[in-house]
């Protein structure tokens, strides 16, 4: 049985001294890149309120789009004490974006693709953040 020896020669160990230049470019672009995400966090809060959810028959309406790019709108308002039909309306290739938690209120959902939709009665009021289960897809529910 025979063995292909190896042909390289073995590496020498370079004393040579290397410039700091690269470290010095990857911490300047880790900087812009540390910026970048922080701004893009504060982007993500809605500023402005949402205006109070539409009632129908008791029940308050609320429309959802739910799409890779996330909820649509992600800012909802709706009014203590009375019932919340979110209805959604989900693309093939939303993910995990198919799901919606609301720990505040103990929903955790998985929807359809296309229509779905389920009731939960806001019995507090604030201001609440729902998400994906990844927590990457983010909104606020407001509660008045
Ligand atoms: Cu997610």
């Amino acid at each position: 049985m025979s063995r292909n020896k190896p042909t390289h020669k073995k590496n020498h160990h370079h004393n040579q001294k290397k410039s700091q230049t690269p470290l010095i470019v990857m911490g300047i672009m880790l900087a812009v890149l540390a910026v970048w995400i922080a701004s893009a966090v504060v982007g993500s809060a809605p500023p402005e309120p949402a205006p109070l959810a539409e009632q129908r028959g008791g029940t308050q309406i609320v429309s959802l789009d739910l799409s890779p790019a996330g909820y649509s709108p992600n800012n909802i308002t709706v009014k203590k004490g009375l019932p919340v039909e979110i209805r959604t309306n989900a693309t093939a290739d939303a993910g995990c974006v198919r799901g919606l938690v609301i720990p505040d209120f103990d929903i955790n959902k998985a929807l359809d693709v296309g229509q779905d939709s389920f009731t939960f009665v806001p019995d507090k009021a604030g201001t609440f953040e729902f998400t994906c289960q990844m927590r990457m897809s983010s909104g606020t529910l407001t509660v008045i």
